[in-house]
């Protein structure tokens, strides 16, 4: 109900009691004044005529009669009658009421035991009420006997109907000036709100509004005084996260695990080639490990690791650089089959991407996976040169390291980022292992995820499983005297992107992809990067193009997708049925609409070094996203990193952690294949202005918001829990002051 109206009805009824209120105590008023002006009145009369009275109280009836006649003149007086004061009627006016008798008064009198002078009561008869007075006639001081006046009572009823009309008439007009009043009052008070807003909002502020805009001041100053902290230690970057590093948690050097290695060696007929992973997680730690320095341990996977590495696995990158080493883990042929391709791959990755593929959990590969998270986990003990380091353990693969890690090295910082996404407790609950994936991630200091929402279902996931106390307030799970926190941390790329500074223009890289492909200059391109992976959504895009040309035909001939996939798990049959469904979708639509040499798709089955990469995304007008369900997706913030010249259109699955922070993309439903062909022939005729604006601001997101602000984040929430642990005495004292004074 609208707040006028409510207020209006409040007001008549609180009118509508009032007057109730009113016409109760006005009516028993005059009630009351009325009975004491007839008693008066009454009394007058007798007391003005006592002396005729009496005389004819003793000459008989006649002159009493007449007298009597004489005193009921007024319009108001029924009747009147002399009594004896034995009850005797001695006269009485020809008009009288039969019922009040002399004998019936006094009866009355002696009844009620009262002697007041005069005697009154009301009565009700058949024609409306009477007032009834008995006043006492004396002759030389002594009475001789009373006369009774019946007054007749209905003009008073006349009367009080009269106010009650006169009191209704006033609560309606009252009703009605208060509505209108109230009404005009709200249209006058909205219109000078409203101005004053706008005079506030342009700057200009009035005293009335001064409170409102003060408390929006204070807001907004806090606000800033936040943000200004935030950015007194200037833009992320490589230098602000070293200093993170060591003024927050007085470390030189960080640990990270992470299964993949950010160079690979690989043999090649003319030599060793250094090879770049397609690999999100590679993509964000690599440059947070260039700017921190220290060891990343991982599997060493490339066919010449083993060679470029020293006796115990290391060697120094970025080659040319050498800012920090690998540590090269070797695995066995079925350690590697287990516990990557199997648990990992096979049960964890479909566990928790809503893509529709069944997780196959097999008792052998667990095996495999609790072996080689052992290996793992003591590979980063032998790395460590003090009793609290800093270790950074990354993704599904290394579960069970964290609580590995802390049995060995109880007072290690271990912040663990989770890089896919964390499904329902439901969903978890199919695991055989849950409670040992989930116990061994609470090793971790701190538990990262890319969104709430996965922060959320983790927490569902201990309360479900484990034994545990939950700090809603703090997000954090306690487990005796550990507490491990639960925090989002949105993953991002570096900024700006290394890659970019040796790359040509926009324009030459326009015009050399167009070259490559075998495309005229003018034709209109979309680019797809992604891992061959069934939660890329490859299948659905290839789709969405097909429905584009059906639904657009100006685009037949002139618009071309090109997918750069890169081949990966190829060991799992899935992944090698997706590789054969793509090529056979591909295909099909090209043999659809394709026409002399052109090719709607163009697939590109493998791997691109990153400058390629780059180059695509800036020779492209749109880039189309598809995930079914992704963590983060960095191939859409590299897309809006790679497009210094503003333009260019991004299409992004809505299932995409992304999808949150990139919002001026055209977000799409990636199974809704119509409407993402809508959006693509969308992108394609958007204005230059439009495309500038929204590029512009996913631009300043993805600069603001860079990978080195994600670490930064986690490295000072990281401190501030050692700080907090230090505190409570578990971080030990001299161990604190050894390093301090650099022992
Ligand atoms: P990924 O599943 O690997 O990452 P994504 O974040 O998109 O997915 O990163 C892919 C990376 O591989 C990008 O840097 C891209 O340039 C590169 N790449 C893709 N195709 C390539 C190709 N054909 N050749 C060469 N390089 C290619 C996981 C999660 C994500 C999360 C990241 C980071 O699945 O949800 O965003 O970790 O946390």
């Amino acid at each position: 109900m609208p707040r006028l109206l409510r207020f209006l009805l409040l007001l008549l009824f609180g009118l509508a009691l009032m007057t109730g209120v009113g016409y109760v105590a006005l009516t028993r008023t005059t009630h009351r004044w009325f009975e004491t002006d007839l008693r008066a009145r009454s009394l007058f009369v007798v007391t003005a005529t006592k002396q005729i009275l009496a005389r004819n109280w003793e000459h008989g009836h006649e002159g009493l009669a007449d007298t009597l006649e004489d005193i009921t003149r007024d319009e108001r007086v029924m009747g009147a009658a002399a009594c004896t004061l034995d009850g005797q009627r001695l006269a009485s006016t020809s008009v009288y009421p039969l019922d009040y008798g002399c004998r019936w008064v006094l009866a009355r009198i002696e009844q009620e035991g009262a002697e007041t002078n005069p005697w009154t009561t009301t009565e009700a008869l058949p024609g409306g009420r009477v007032h009834l007075s008995a006043i006492t006639v004396a002759a030389e001081g002594k009475p001789i006997g009373r006369v009774l006046l019946v007054h007749d009572l209905s003009y008073l009823e006349r009367r009080e109907a009269t106010t009650r009309n006169l009191l209704l008439a006033a609560f309606f007009v009252l009703s009605l000036g208060a509505a209108t009043i109230t009404m005009i009052a709200e249209r006058l008070a909205f219109r000078v709100w409203t101005s004053e807003l706008r005079r506030a909002l342009s700057g200009e502020v009035t005293r009335d509004f001064k409170p409102l805009v003060g408390d929006v001041r204070a807001l907004v100053e806090r606000l800033a005084s936040e943000r200004d902290r935030e950015a007194r230690g200037g833009p992320w970057n490589p230098a602000r996260l070293r200093s993170t590093l060591t003024t927050h948690l007085d470390g030189e050097r960080v640990i990270i695990l992470a299964n993949r290695e950010p160079y690979i060696h690989d043999k090649t007929p003319t030599g060793v080639r250094v090879l770049h992973p397609a690999s999100g997680l590679v993509t964000a730690l690599e440059p947070v490990m260039r700017a921190c320095s220290g060891v990343w341990v991982a599997h060493g996977s490339g066919t010449a690791d083993k060679e470029t590495a020293d006796a115990r696995g290391h060697v120094k990158v970025p080659p040319g650089e050498e800012s920090y080493s690998i540590r090269r883990v070797w695995l066995s042929e079925a350690e590697e089959n287990g516990y990557y391709y199997g648990f990992s791959n096979e049960g964890l990755w479909p566990l928790c991407h809503v893509a529709h593929a069944r997780p196959v959990f097999r008792a052998e590969d667990w095996e495999h996976y609790v072996r080689v998270n052992r290996k793992f986990a003591d590979a980063v003990c032998e790395e460590v040169d003090t009793e609290d380091p800093i270790i950074l353990v990354q993704d599904y693969h290394f579960a069970l390291a964290p609580r590995m890690i802390r049995e060995r090295l109880p007072r290690a910082t271990i912040l663990t980022f989770w890089h896919i996404p964390w499904p329902s407790a439901e969903r978890i609950g199919i695991c055989p292992w849950r409670e040992e994936i989930i116990s061994g991630l609470l090793g971790s200091s701190i538990v990262g995820f890319h969104t709430r929402e996965h922060c959320n279902n983790f927490i569902d996931a201990v309360d479900t499983f484990m034994e545990s106390r939950i700090d809603r307030e703090a997000n954090a799970i306690v487990q005796g005297a550990r507490r491990s926190l639960v925090r989002p941390y949105p993953i991002s790329i570096e900024w700006p992107v290394h890659w970019l500074e040796e790359l040509p223009s926009v324009a030459e890289c326009r015009a050399s992809v167009r070259r490559e492909l075998g495309l005229p200059a003018d034709a209109l391109l979309g680019v797809g990067i992604d891992r061959l992976d069934y939660t890329k959504g490859i299948e659905e895009r290839l789709q969405a193009v097909d429905e584009l040309l059906s639904r657009y035909p100006e685009f037949r001939g002139r618009f071309t997708f090109v997918q750069l996939a890169a081949p990966s798990r190829t060991k799992i049959a899935r992944y090698r049925e997706l590789n054969d469904r793509v090529e056979a979708l591909a295909d099909e639509i090209n043999a659809r609409w394709g026409k002399g040499d052109y090719r709607p798709i163009i697939l590109l089955r493998s791997h691109h070094e990153p400058p390629t990469v780059f180059r695509y995304y800036r020779a492209a007008e749109l880039c189309y996203v598809s995930s079914l369900h992704d963590g983060m997706n960095l191939v859409a913030k590299e897309f809006v990193a790679a497009r210094d010249d503003e333009l260019g259109v991004l299409v992004l699955s809505q299932f995409t952690g992304a999808a949150r922070d990139l919002t001026e993309a055209l977000i799409v439903n990636p199974y809704d294949l119509g409407r993402a062909g809508d959006a693509m022939a969308a992108a394609l005729r958007m204005p230059e202005d439009e495309q500038r604006e929204r590029m512009s601001s996913m631009r300043r997101m993805v600069s603001e918001f860079n990978v080195y602000r994600w670490a930064g984040r986690m490295l000072v929430d990281a401190a501030e829990l050692r700080r907090r642990e230090r505190v409570s005495g578990r971080l030990s004292a001299p161990a604190v002051l050894a390093r301090a004074i650099g022992s």
